[in-house]
Order: structure tokens, then C-alpha cells, then sequence
């Protein structure tokens, strides 16, 4: 495969016709990284759920907190959480099903409410141990009270700029900070204190906890691709900890089976709570045939991913991830 790609423009001439255009948009020498930008654009943000998404009017919902509080409030209009003290944070998501691919990831910046300002209003019983979520398509899950507490622990109702789109949770959403997707839930209506709680993943087998595992994706170049012998190519990707391990310190890649390994360039990132992007820019072999790339990390509490995955307390990392690409004459 080529990398060079033409895009098509359109341009309006000064009599007013449409004139098509041919732009060589990217010369060989730009990179195709992937992912291609820190943020990513809420259209381009993966979706993933039980059903379909639950498709909610504003009007009339409301947030209902109910279980072990001290005291009643009434329900909660969106515009009441609105006018809260708003915070706003770069967050990626992560599907537990997807531990080491990129296609189930996806980071954007998120406005909301801290979830522990909610519990100001109610109050919390002494007996509580878990927050359970139901949500409007009947996905519930629960997370420990400490974690509900936590400071980042967020209920959010703007991505990116924009209000929650529907696929995303409209009208709230939780940012639950260092746990997989299956803990953030979407389009909830209702906040429950409770002693425990079975939730919808864990009735099937998932992990109860899910906390997100140090992991290393290489986005490009994807299986099988052909990359020419003796040209540079950018070897790219995403790393992410969850801040579980401090942030990520380094990234390095290998493409002789981990005999060596070269430092990639972390070239976008923010908080640990929010993947880091990274490229390194490859001087191909002359000789052609069948090759595997390797990527892995390092945080800045000093792990470092292995072959087969560290086991790291509280939470372990991921093994490598290996492409298997092809390098063949130009
Ligand atoms: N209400 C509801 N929330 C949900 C789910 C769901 O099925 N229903 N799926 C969860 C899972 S498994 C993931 S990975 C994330 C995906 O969030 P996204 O679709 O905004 O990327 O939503 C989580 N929240
Ligand atoms: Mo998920």
C-alpha cells in the first residue's frame, strides 16, 4: 500500500461554478499516524453498548438518587446539574473487551459535575458500600462508594464542546477514572446507595472490578500491511495506564523480536487519565519478507510491559503488542 492519498476539493470560482480540485494531501514523507489526533472527534468515537442507545428528551428526565441517603431530594432536572460548580478533564475510554486493540478506544474532553457533590445534597447512611447506576436502555452497574467519592469521579453531560450525544449517554454519563468502559455508564436515570450490588457484565462472567491494565497499541501499520524495503516508515500508536502506574515514561518499539528496542517519540498526551500518542519513524530494511513489530512501555513508577504481562498489584499490565506486517519490493 502507497502511502500518499489525494483528496478531492471543490473550490467556488469567482463566477460562482463549482471547480473540482486535486490536492496531493499528504506527500510520502507525512505519516499516517494512528490514532491521528489526542482528542478524538465524537463522530469518530467508538460506541458501544447492550442495545440500542437509549434515545432520552430532557424535558423529561430526571436523575432519581434513592437507597441509603440520609436525607430525600427531589429529582434532578438537567439543568440543575448544569448550574453546579462544573469541572473539565481529558479522559479516554477503553472497552474491557478490547484490552489491547485501539478499535474499542477512544479520548475526549468531558464537562461535569464531581458525583461526590450530589452526595453532599443527600447525604450518605453509614451502611452503604456501592453506587449503582440504571440506566434507560436497563444496563445497571455498581461501584464502590470510595471510587464514587473519588475527586475525578465525574457525571458529565458535555463531550468535546457539545452536549453528550446519544450514542455517548445523553443526557449524563459517568467518567470513572482508571476502570473500563463497563463501569462508565451511559444514560443514567437512576444513582442507588446500596450495601452490594450484582452488576449487568458481572451476572455475565466479567470482571466485577475492572480496572484498566497497562497496555502498548500500535496503530500503524496494521496486520499485514506491506510496508517497501528501504523506505522510512512511521511506526505509530497509543499508550495508556489509566493513571494506574503513574503515566506512561517512555515508549519503545522492537522489530527484531525484542532483541532491541528504540525509544519512540511521545508526541501528544495530558494526564495519565488520557492515552499518549506516539510514533517512531522507522528506517526500513533493503531485505524483503515477513516482519513483526513490537511496542511496549514503561511508566513513571517503573514498570515495564513484557512478553507476557507483568503482574502488577493492584492491577496487572498487558503483554506486548505484536504486529505482523510484510516488508516487499517498492
Ligand atoms: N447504559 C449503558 N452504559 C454503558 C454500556 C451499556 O451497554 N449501557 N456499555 C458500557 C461499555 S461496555 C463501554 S465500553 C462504554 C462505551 O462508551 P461509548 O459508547 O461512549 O464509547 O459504555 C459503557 N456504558
Ligand atoms: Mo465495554
Amino acid at each position: 500500500m502507497k502511502r500518499r492519498t489525494f483528496i478531492k476539493l471543490s473550490v467556488i470560482s469567482a463566477a460562482g461554478m463549482v471547480l473540482p480540485i486535486q490536492l496531493e494531501a499528504q506527500p510520502d514523507d507525512v505519516p499516517v499516524l494512528k490514532p491521528r489526533t489526542l482528542i478524538t472527534p465524537n463522530e469518530e468515537f467508538y460506541v458501544l453498548q447492550i442495545r440500542e442507545p437509549a434515545v432520552i428528551d430532557a424535558a423529561n428526565w430526571r436523575l432519581v438518587i434513592t437507597g441509603l441517603v440520609k436525607n430525600r431530594i427531589a429529582p434532578l432536572q438537567l439543568k440543575e446539574i448544569a448550574s453546579m460548580e462544573s469541572v473539565e478533564t481529558m479522559r479516554t475510554l477503553k472497552c474491557i473487551g478490547d484490552p489491547i486493540g485501539s478499535e474499542q478506544m477512544g479520548n475526549a474532553k468531558w464537562k461535569g459535575v464531581r458525583l461526590r457533590d450530589l452526595f453532599q445534597k443527600t447525604g450518605v447512611k453509614d451502611d452503604a458500600k456501592v453506587v449503582v447506576f440504571r440506566c434507560a436502555d436497563g444496563y445497571h452497574t455498581a461501584i464502590p462508594l470510595a471510587d464514587a467519592m473519588h475527586e475525578d469521579t465525574i457525571l458529565a453531560y458535555e463531550m468535546n464542546g457539545e452536549p453528550l450525544p446519544t450514542d455517548h449517554g445523553f443526557p449524563v454519563r459517568l467518567l470513572n477514572p482508571g476502570h473500563y468502559g463497563t463501569k462508565n455508564p451511559k444514560w443514567i436515570v437512576n444513582i442507588q446507595l446500596a450495601e452490594k450490588h450484582e452488576s449487568y457484565w458481572e451476572k455475565r462472567g466479567w470482571d466485577p472490578v475492572a480496572n484498566v491494565k497497562l497496555a502498548t497499541v500500535i496503530g500503524t501499520p496494521g496486520a499485514e500491511e506491506e510496508i517497501f524495503a528501504g523506505s522510512t516508515f512511521v511506526v505509530s500508536g497509543a499508550a495508556f495506564d489509566a493513571g494506574h502506574h503513574g503515566g506512561i515514561k517512555k515508549v519503545e518499539v522492537s522489530v527484531d523480536y525484542g532483541e532491541t528496542w528504540e525509544e519512540a517519540e511521545i508526541w501528544a498526551k495530558d494526564t495519565p487519565l488520557a492515552w499518549v500518542l506516539w510514533k517512531w519513524k522507522w528506517q526500513v530494511p533493503k531485505k524483503i519478507g515477513p516482519v513483526e513489530i513490537y511496542a511496549r512501555a514503561t511508566t513513571n513508577s517503573g514498570v515495564t510491559q513484557d512478553e507476557i504481562g507483568i503482574k502488577v498489584k493492584p492491577v496487572e499490565a498487558l503483554g506486548y503488542h505484536t504486529v505482523d506486517a510484510k516488508i516487499v519490493d517498492p
